[in-house]
């Protein structure tokens, strides 16, 4: 497990960083660039916060989120790997996979000319990851902070048999009022409604909200918006190598009883996760890679 000593000696160059502890062994990496600022866990290189200067925060974290090792976080930008949702087979398998709750590697911290700030993570397997996931696999995620946050997923096949990949970039984007937010992009695709016995339907128009809401668009283009008036302000989602985009909030039922979403937290988010599920589910061939990449910038409505 990395110690936060050894994260010091080995970036003592890299005054765009700075290390703190947010709870006993958790460790928590602070990037500042000229653009925007940024907070990565290391567990789960789970991203905390992302906030353009001159903005509201982009990524919205629970303030009853717990930040314990092996516990996932409510909020931020979870990694759904090497599994989306519920395992396939194995039911006491953690659901959306196991990369979120261990340890990660920060390998490298760059700032680059243009004064973003690029970082690269690894995720340390343990015992019970591997024994979840018999495969020969490497997988790298990597963070660009700068006026855009690019998040990218690379997974690549080392062993002799093809194996199937499920994963997503669990975003949970901050706004201001549910009730007043839209999602653009999505006209015309076929989504899965988990909270319809998992019909499917087709999507017309924008996606609007009136309490809990659990979708997975399939085939979708890579490119979508979350229309926020309330805080003047649109967020552009594009991504590459993802068919599926998942749309989550939990309405106030569901949220109250998941017990870290904080009071009424659900009237300021929206789950718009960039995925490979359900039909989307990737099968990898040996020696394959395959890169999920998305990129969240905000555009100013007023
Ligand atoms: O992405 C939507 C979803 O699959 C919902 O069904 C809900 O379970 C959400 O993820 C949060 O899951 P978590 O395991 O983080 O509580």
């Amino acid at each position: 497990m990395t110690t936060i000593d050894e994260l010091k000696r080995r970036f003592t160059s890299a005054d765009f960083l700075s290390f703190v502890e947010k709870a006993p062994g958790f460790i928590a990496i602070e990037v500042k660039t000229a653009f925007s600022t940024a907070t990565i866990a290391l567990q789960g290189a789970h991203v905390t916060s992302w906030q353009p200067k001159g903005q509201k925060p982009v990524i919205w974290l629970s303030k009853a989120a717990k930040f314990a090792p092996g516990k996932s976080i409510r909020g931020g930008v979870p990694i759904c790997w090497p599994w989306f949702g519920p395992h396939a087979s194995e039911a006491g398998y953690p659901g959306h996979g196991f990369a979120r709750t261990i340890p990660w590697k920060l390998l490298e911290a760059q700032k680059l000319p243009d004064g973003r700030a690029r970082l690269l993570f690894e995720p340390a397997m343990n015992d019970a990851a591997r024994a979840q996931w018999p495969h020969a696999s490497t997988m790298r995620y990597g963070v660009m902070i700068g006026q855009e946050l690019v998040l990218a997923l690379a997974t690549k096949n080392t062993g002799s048999v093809p194996f199937q990949l499920g994963q997503a970039l669990h975003t949970y984007f901050q706004i201001g009022d549910i009730g007043q937010t839209s999602i653009a992009g999505l006209d015309g695709c076929t989504y899965i409604d988990k909270v319809a016995k998992a019909t499917r339907k087709k999507q017309k128009g924008a996606v609007t909200f009136n309490g809990e809401m659990d979708r997975v668009y399939l085939g979708t283009a890579g490119c979508c918006g979350i229309i926020d008036p309330a805080l003047k302000r649109t967020i552009l989602i594009t991504s590459t190598g993802s068919r599926s985009t998942v749309v989550w909030n939990p309405g106030a039922e569901k949220a109250a009883k998941m017990g870290d979403f904080g009071r009424q937290g659900e009237n300021n988010m929206v789950c718009v996760e960039t995925a490979n599920a359900a039909d989307d589910v990737i099968t990898l061939a040996p020696g394959e890679t395959h890169r999920m990449t998305a990129q969240y910038r905000v555009l100013r409505n007023g």
